[in-house]
């Protein structure tokens, strides 16, 4: 019985969350032998989480890296010795498992690990002192000084190094303050590999920090492939759709399933967040037709529903500029130029002004402290499919097609998609 580890990218928006979820639930369903863990693998924004919070939907739980830890090799050890007791007591320890280390105890209280260096410098001493053994000692008189402790949330290549530059067999391992188990130099051997699929992205440095030590089983993903190299040849469902949940849902399907109706709505959301509500030219008749099965399951209208949901959402006004710009922010390097594009949902952009100024300073910090020549974001009201577009200073920009309402501000009617719309407008102006 495996544990596999399903993840979306680092910025993790409603498609990514809820294709996660929902393969996650398709996955255990096919292979029960397996468990398959929904994570994240980085915070949600304060849209996301009013959005799940207002559909009751629990977010998959945060997870920042897949590196190997020091849990997954430590060793517990069930019985129970008291330092007080003789050494013969731990005889049985020694005919079970033939352990370099044993842990200890003062009344109950960890005291730390005796290990056979500790046992035969004891013996050694008192064969050169009497040439004989008198008597049985007390498992306290063996036992030396302690190194310090290691964390079981260490990770795994670091403790290697810890304990191999240590004179010890072995170093106990806590969880904070409490004792959890010990390692010894045979845990070192061979580092353990997470599994992980990847839904909503396929590119290493948009994914979990340490997916190059994993074993990549799978990845599901409507974007262009840059994708990570695998040992093995492994299942991959790509497709040039609206969403990935549209992707999940077509697989319930070939499989022969349809999802429960708490599935259905999780998928629903990621299709009405990522296709705009079936607004967003990245929306294909597949994403149309998807979004209507759905929402026919779990008994909704997808306009309304989807309409619904927007509405969740924060109003700018009150968020941190920065935050918001950089949640969903893409880079770019066109034309010699390095550019970035964030964008920004909205119920509406009457607003406007009450943040527009605060979002223009952001963007300079933004573009100076990323190293950027021109930063810009797009505020989206997807209701009325309407952008505006605010931008730092640039000389390519009084060449993009739309109307400047003034200094830094740019209205973009009709405009909703940054990468099939606002980008392809972005590198004209740059080659003026
Ligand atoms: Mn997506």
């Amino acid at each position: 019985m495996a544990e596999v580890y399903i993840t979306g990218h680092r910025n993790p928006d409603l498609d990514s969350v809820c294709s996660a979820y929902a393969y996650g639930v398709l996955k255990n369903k096919l292979d029960p032998d397996n468990t398959y863990i929904p994570i994240r693998c980085g915070h949600l924004s304060g849209s996301t989480k009013k959005i799940l919070k207002a559909l009751n939907i629990i977010a998959p739980p945060y997870k920042g890296d897949v590196f190997p830890k020091v849990s997954d090799v430590m060793l517990k050890s069930d019985s129970v010795v008291d330092i007080t007791e003789p050494l013969t007591s731990l005889a049985k320890n020694y005919d079970d498992a033939n352990p370099s280390v044993i842990p200890v105890y003062d009344n109950k209280e960890f005291a730390g690990l005796v290990s056979v260096d500790d046992i035969t410098a004891w013996f050694m001493k008192e064969l050169s002192d009497h040439e004989k053994v008198n008597s049985v000692p007390l498992i306290k008189d063996v036992m030396r000084d302690q190194e310090d402790p290691i964390q079981a949330e260490d990770l795994f290549e670091e403790a290697k190094i810890s304990l191999s530059t240590s004179k010890k067999r072995g170093l106990s391992v806590f969880d904070g303050e409490k004792f959890v188990g010990f390692v010894t130099r045979r845990c070192f051997l061979k580092a353990p590999k997470y599994n992980v699929i990847l839904v909503d992205h396929n590119e290493p440095k948009q994914s979990v920090k340490g997916i190059e030590s994993a074993n990549i089983l799978e990845i599901i993903d409507h974007h262009r492939l840059d994708s990570v190299k695998t040992t093995l040849p492994i299942f991959i469902d790509a497709e040039p759709l609206g969403s990935t949940c549209t992707i999940v849902y077509e697989l319930f399907k070939r499989n022969g399933l349809v999802p429960d109706k708490e599935t259905a709505k999780v998928l629903l959301v990621g299709i009405c967040a990522d296709t705009l509500v079936l607004k967003s030219p990245t929306t294909t008749p597949t994403d149309v037709r998807v979004a209507g099965e759905l929402a026919d399951i779990c008994n909704v209208n997808v306009k309304t529903f989807g309409h619904d949901m927007f509405s969740y959402m924060e109003s700018l006004s009150n968020v941190d500029p920065e935050k918001a710009i950089l949640s969903d922010f893409k880079r770019y390097s066109e034309k010699g130029s390095n550019i970035g594009i964030g964008q920004c949902e909205a119920t509406t952009l009457h607003d406007i002004d009450t943040y527009k100024d605060k979002f223009l300073q952001a963007l300079e910090d933004v573009r100076d402290k990323n190293g950027l020549d021109w930063a810009v974001v797009m505020i989206t009201d997807v209701m009325s499919e309407h952008s505006i577009l605010l931008s730092t200073k640039n000389r390519a920009a009084k060449y993009l097609p739309y109307t400047e309402l003034e200094e830094g501000v740019m209205d973009m009617p009709g405009v909703l998609s940054r990468k099939k719309q606002l980008l392809p407008e972005i590198i004209f102006a740059l080659g003026m």
